[in-house]
């Protein structure tokens, strides 16, 4: 490298790209740990097996890959991994599959003056990001880009992400696909808690007495989960509570087929009666907790009459259910986005933890108040994608934390935001006042996935510079881009995964990614060179160093993981939960929190947090009489199926088009026969589907799985007051036969 080079942060970002020979070898970003691309890691015996955790869902699988001369040619699920036990769904099995599609995205490519996208060079690509981003900020303030960022990029990859863009491009505002997801857990838990921190461990699925899920579908969405709870000896009540009859409902003890929303009643009902009766841990409650007085006040108006009316349910099946509660020595309470994806879903999300709370089911064997994730690594990203936390679940607000980080990171504390970044709604909204300008979209697919999708899309077309960074140039959004930057996946690229019950694992580089792509990690350094801050990373050099950051920035947090002798220990141990810090280095391979009573409040208190329900914000209505659910259809579909829709094995397992499901007596009233193509109407938009009559939904009710390009063309644009998680699970429809 040239003096002249150190000088011209863009030809240092190209070099690192072209070091030695040939016109594209990437030499440099291989480095020893092998997490760019073109050579596999030498580490890895040429003819052997590693492991790598899968990823797709948060459950976080271990899968054993076999290699031949140092390439994947198979996998199969681990056997000795205290999560998968030897199984694995089958979007694991096909994992290696989906690497290998002709729209994999393999060179940079740009839109040119005739408005297509073109193939240019990786120079050409950086040069053009940092020229379009930089001239945006200086022209309209360092605010006006932004960043959408995601869970399913590796941990080291996300803090890279996080701290390039917030300490060293100077953003304020950067959120992620895990507001459609997890916003929801999070506030709850950092509200009664004190900290985002998920309690469990999953043996607590074998050590449960009574197992209720709340708005999740473990059969389809965490079939590995499910596995879990058939491994349960102590007999469990299985109690699901989800308006829809899922396969999950289908194999419990118990369904409570509530009204869509009616959550919150039954809740605080259910606590009522709990209290009425005197089933409550007085002891606990006095010791952990506060805001129980206040509680009881609250749900007080929640009587049977009132329960029993708002929520549909029997006054029966409600009182089985408390006494289930009463009489199991352990209880356990799971909810997914049938909780989160709502305008009350904080509130709801806390109905569920003030059970655990006032019955004492907490910290202790087969209880707890607790959140199924879902991406692999949204874990990672609430803990380290620098959004709406800090690094290290800290607040840029507090500057005590800015001043911590200031100092591990060694960067001056004026390149921390003292303020908040705005969420991934308010960020829409800013782009369409013309207060955003350039958008850097990493590892989600919001033209896809975004509630009210001609509003998004309305509103991402209006960008002055959309960059789009994908394993696939075909995404919606990528389709829509100035600038596509090819992406390495799973299995192409290091580093670790956090999965739902906060245990780290690695992810091993077991394949070349096409052509030019690139490990996200590997275009973050690239990208950090260019800009001209290369030098605030120089500690960042490779997955593994990233991973010794983030210790130390986790040393004396709650998520303490400072005591993991590296990447050897996560491999070895079969992954590692936090907390794990380097003086309290506990043993046992399944751990749970909150053993001792003590919560992350100053006061070590757990508090009781409620508020009056509010009304569904789209009811159905004599124009629009359905209401329609969303969410997972299949077990072989994964999201916007860029990667499951290119295994030939997976796209057999699951309906090419989309559908939607009726009930038998909405289908007779609507003149609707089976398969007959409906045209689905709300206020927003119109698609046409086509119908699969089933009694699993209930009447009044339709629904129709997001995994299908247009069906969020339907979902309004509401949220979480406090989440600001959309509320992808409500809204009214109608349906009429085409033709
Ligand atoms: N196969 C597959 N697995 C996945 C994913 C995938 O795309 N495909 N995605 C992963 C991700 S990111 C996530 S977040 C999880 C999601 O996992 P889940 O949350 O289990 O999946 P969903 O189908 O979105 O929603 C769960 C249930 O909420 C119910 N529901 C709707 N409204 C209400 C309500 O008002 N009250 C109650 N109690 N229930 C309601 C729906 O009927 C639905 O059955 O799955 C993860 N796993
Ligand atoms: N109607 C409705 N809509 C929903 C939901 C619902 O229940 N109903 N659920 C919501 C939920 S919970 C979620 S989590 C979101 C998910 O929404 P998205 O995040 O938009 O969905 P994905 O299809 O997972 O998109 C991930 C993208 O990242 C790319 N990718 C994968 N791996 C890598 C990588 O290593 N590097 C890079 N650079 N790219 C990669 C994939 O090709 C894909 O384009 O959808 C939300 N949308
Ligand atoms: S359950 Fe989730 S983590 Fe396990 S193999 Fe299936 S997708 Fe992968
Ligand atoms: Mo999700």
């Amino acid at each position: 490298m040239t003096p002249a080079d150190v000088l011209h942060p863009l030809s240092v970002a190209s070099s690192l790209l072209h070091q030695t020979d040939g016109p594209f070898t990437r030499e440099l970003l291989l480095e020893p740990s092998g997490f760019g691309l073109g050579q596999l890691p030498s580490r890895l015996q040429p003819d052997a097996t590693t492991t790598s955790v899968c990823g797709f869902c948060s459950t976080g699988c271990n899968l054993t890959v076999h290699l031949k001369d140092g390439a994947a040619i198979g996998l199969s699920p681990a056997t000795n991994y205290p999560v998968n036990l030897g199984m694995a769904c089958p979007k694991g099995w096909e994992a290696l599959r989906v690497l290998d599609a002709p729209d994999r995205a393999t060179t940079p490519l740009m839109r040119s003056g005739r408005g297509r996208l073109e193939r240019v060079s990786w120079e050409t690509a950086l040069s053009t990001f940092v020229t379009r981003m930089q001239n945006i900020q200086r022209e309209h303030g360092p605010e006006s880009v932004a960043w959408l960022g995601t869970g399913q990029i590796a941990t080291e990859e996300l803090a890279y992400l996080g701290a390039l863009a917030k300490f060293g491009m100077g953003m304020i505002h950067g959120d992620g696909n895990t507001r459609q997801c997890m916003a929801t857990a999070v506030v709850a838990y950092k509200q009664s808690f004190g900290f985002d921190a998920p309690p469990y461990t999953y043996k607590d699925f074998e050590e449960s007495d009574v197992i209720v899920l709340v708005g999740a579908n473990l059969c389809i969405a965490h079939p590995i989960l499910w596995e879990r709870v058939l491994h349960n000896r102590r007999q469990p009540k299985i109690v699901v509570i989800d308006p829809r009859r899922t396969e999950t409902a289908m194999q419990a003890s118990h369904h409570l087929a509530l009204k869509p929303k009616s959550d919150l009643v039954l809740f605080y009902g259910l606590a009522r009666l709990l209290i009425e009766k005197g089933w409550v841990d007085d002891e606990f409650i006095a010791q952990s907790t506060q805001g129980f007085d206040d509680f009881c006040r609250h749900v007080a108006p929640y009587t049977m009459d009132v329960v029993t009316e708002r929520t549909g349910l029997t006054a029966a099946a409600i009182e089985e259910v408390a006494e289930l509660i009463h009489q199991a020595e352990r209880s356990s309470f799971w909810w997914t986005m049938g909780v989160n994806q709502s305008y009350e879903g904080v509130r709801t999300a806390q109905s569920l933890i003030n059970l655990a709370l006032m019955t004492g089911n907490i910290g202790r064997p087969g209880t707890g108040a607790n959140s199924i994730t879902g991406q692999c690594n949204a874990m990672g990203s609430r803990l380290f994608s620098n959004t709406t936390g800090l690094l290290g679940g800290r607040d840029f607000t507090d500057p005590q934390h800015r001043s911590e980080v200031a100092e591990i990171l060694n960067i001056p504390i004026e390149k921390i935001p003292d303020r908040n970044s705005m969420s991934y709604h308010e960020i829409l909204k800013g782009i369409l006042e013309g207060r955003i300008k350039g958008l850097w979209v990493v590892a989600t697919n919001p033209a896809h996935s975004w509630i009210n999708q001609d509003q998004a899309r309305d509103i991402l077309g209006r960008l002055d510079f959309l960059v789009v960074q994908d394993m696939y140039h075909s995404t919606e959004t990528a389709q829509m881009a100035d600038l596509v930057l090819p992406a390495a996946g799973w299995g192409e690229k290091e580093g670790t995964f956090i999965n739902s019950e906060r245990r780290f694992g690695t992810i091993r580089k077991v394949a070349r990614a096409p052509g030019e792509a690139l490990a996200d990690f590997s275009i973050f350094r690239a990208i950090a060179q260019a800009w001209g801050c290369g030098d605030m990373f120089r500690e960042w050099t490779s997955p593994e160093a990233v991973f010794r950051i983030m210790q130390r920035l986790s040393a004396g947090r709650p998520c303490d993981f400072s005591g993991i002798d590296g990447y050897r220990q996560l491999d070895r141990d079969g992954g590692v939960q936090w907390p794990y810090s380097a003086e309290h280095a506990p043993d046992e391979q399944e751990r749970r929190l909150f053993a001792d009573g003590r919560f992350h409040h100053p006061d070590g208190k757990a508090k009781f947090l409620f508020e009056d329900p509010r009304p569904m914000p789209e009811p159905p209505n004599k124009d629009f009489p359905l209401l329609l659910l969303t969410g997972r259809g299949t077990a072989v579909q994964w999201h916007t199926q860029t990667r499951t829709g290119k295994s030939d094995v997976l796209r057999k397992l699951a309906p090419e088009r989309i559908y939607v499901e009726v009930n038998p007596q909405d289908a007779r009233a609507l003149g609707i026969r089976p398969q007959d193509q409906v045209w689905v109407e709300s206020r927003r938009g119109e698609i046409q589907a086509q119908v699969f009559i089933t009694p699993t939904v209930a009447p009044g009710q339709v629904f129709i799985p997001m995994h299908y390009a247009t069906a969020n063309r339907l979902t309004d644009a509401v949220f979480d007051p406090y989440s600001k998680q959309p509320s992808y699970k409500a809204c009214a429809v109608r349906l009429r036969r085409v033709g």
